[in-house]
């Protein structure tokens, strides 16, 4: 297995209820969340809704989070902003908070060519002593990255890996066979049994913050060759993951969380606040699966 290979919840970021940062809960989240197990931490991510934050609010989260955690599981930092500029900023701030890897979205909106998203990466491993893994997301990305151009990234001594948030696991085992010391995670929880099973070396995830426990399992089960019980967990999982996706994956989230004894605040907005018929599906997925 890979050194930096695991389950890797893709935090989210408690706020307050006007959405002020909540850095004071971010303690006790990281408690609970290394309770269930889990190997590692995605920090600042999509999930952490980080497009939705400042620099300096992400910097700050970074290093809280690195100071709660105290060396106890290994942390990601996703930097990826639009700006090369910014997104290096970002990534001396997690050198210097001890990550043990940077990540990063492609620059999105702006149909930037081919050669200026491999630049963008190429400046961006360039500059920290961070390895840095990709954040391969087709589906939001103004220009999908080919399996060549991942393939060209990897090549770059200090880009060690993908996370691959892609239903295309063809993808997945083509660049694990031909980069077999890459690390690649799988990025849609729902299928995490499946990359795993086409040569993922982990996973990140959004809905590990609250079934940590259950993917733990289940790549415990996956690495011991135990196909039967990684698809109960899998079902299992993705009975919680089919409410999630119906009422907003991130608030959804939030909500778990809060029910599970971690208030970390509703997403800032535009994202909306639950109804209270979200509320009841929350409710009783909760009850009948998460406790
Ligand atoms: C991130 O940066 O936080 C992630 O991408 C984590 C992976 C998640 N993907 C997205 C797009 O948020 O966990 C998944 C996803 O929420 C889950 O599979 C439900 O679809």
């Amino acid at each position: 297995a890979h050194a930096l290979g695991g389950v890797y919840s893709a935090l989210i970021t408690p706020f307050h209820a006007d959405g002020r940062l909540n850095l004071d809960q971010l303690a006790p989240l990281a408690e609970f969340e290394l309770a269930q197990g889990l190997h590692g931490f995605y920090v600042g991510g999509s999930t952490g809704e980080a497009f939705l934050q400042t620099a300096d609010e992400r910097v700050a989260v970074l290093k809280a989070f690195a100071r709660a955690v105290q060396g106890r599981a290994r942390l990601i930092a996703h930097v990826g902003a639009i700006a090369t500029d910014e997104a290096i900023h970002l990534a001396h701030a997690a050198a210097d908070a001890g990550y043990d890897a940077i990540s990063a979205i492609p620059p999105f909106y702006y149909d930037f060519s081919a050669a200026e998203v491999l630049a963008h990466y190429q400046a961006l491993a360039d500059a920290t002593p961070l390895p840095l893994v990709v954040y391969n997301f087709p589906a939001k990305s103004a220009r999908p990255l080919s399996t060549a151009d991942l393939l060209t990234l990897l090549a770059h001594p200090k880009i060690i890996g993908v996370k691959h948030t892609s239903q295309n696991l063809y993808q997945l085992e083509r660049l694990k066979t031909a980069a077999p010391d890459a690390v690649i995670y799988n990025g849609f929880d729902e299928m995490f049994a499946g990359g795993m099973a086409m040569g993922a070396d982990g996973g990140i995830g959004t809905t590990f913050n609250v079934m940590g426990r259950i993917f733990v399992e289940m790549y415990e089960a996956l690495r011991r060759g135990d196909l039967p019980r990684a698809q109960r967990l899998q079902t299992r999982a993705n009975a919680v993951i089919d409410v999630l996706i119906d009422i907003g994956v991130f608030p959804g989230t939030k909500a778990m969380l809060k029910l599970l004894g971690q208030d970390c605040g509703p997403c800032r907005r535009p994202f909306a606040t639950l109804s209270a018929s979200q509320m009841a599906k929350v409710e009783h997925v909760v009850a009948t699966h998460l406790r």
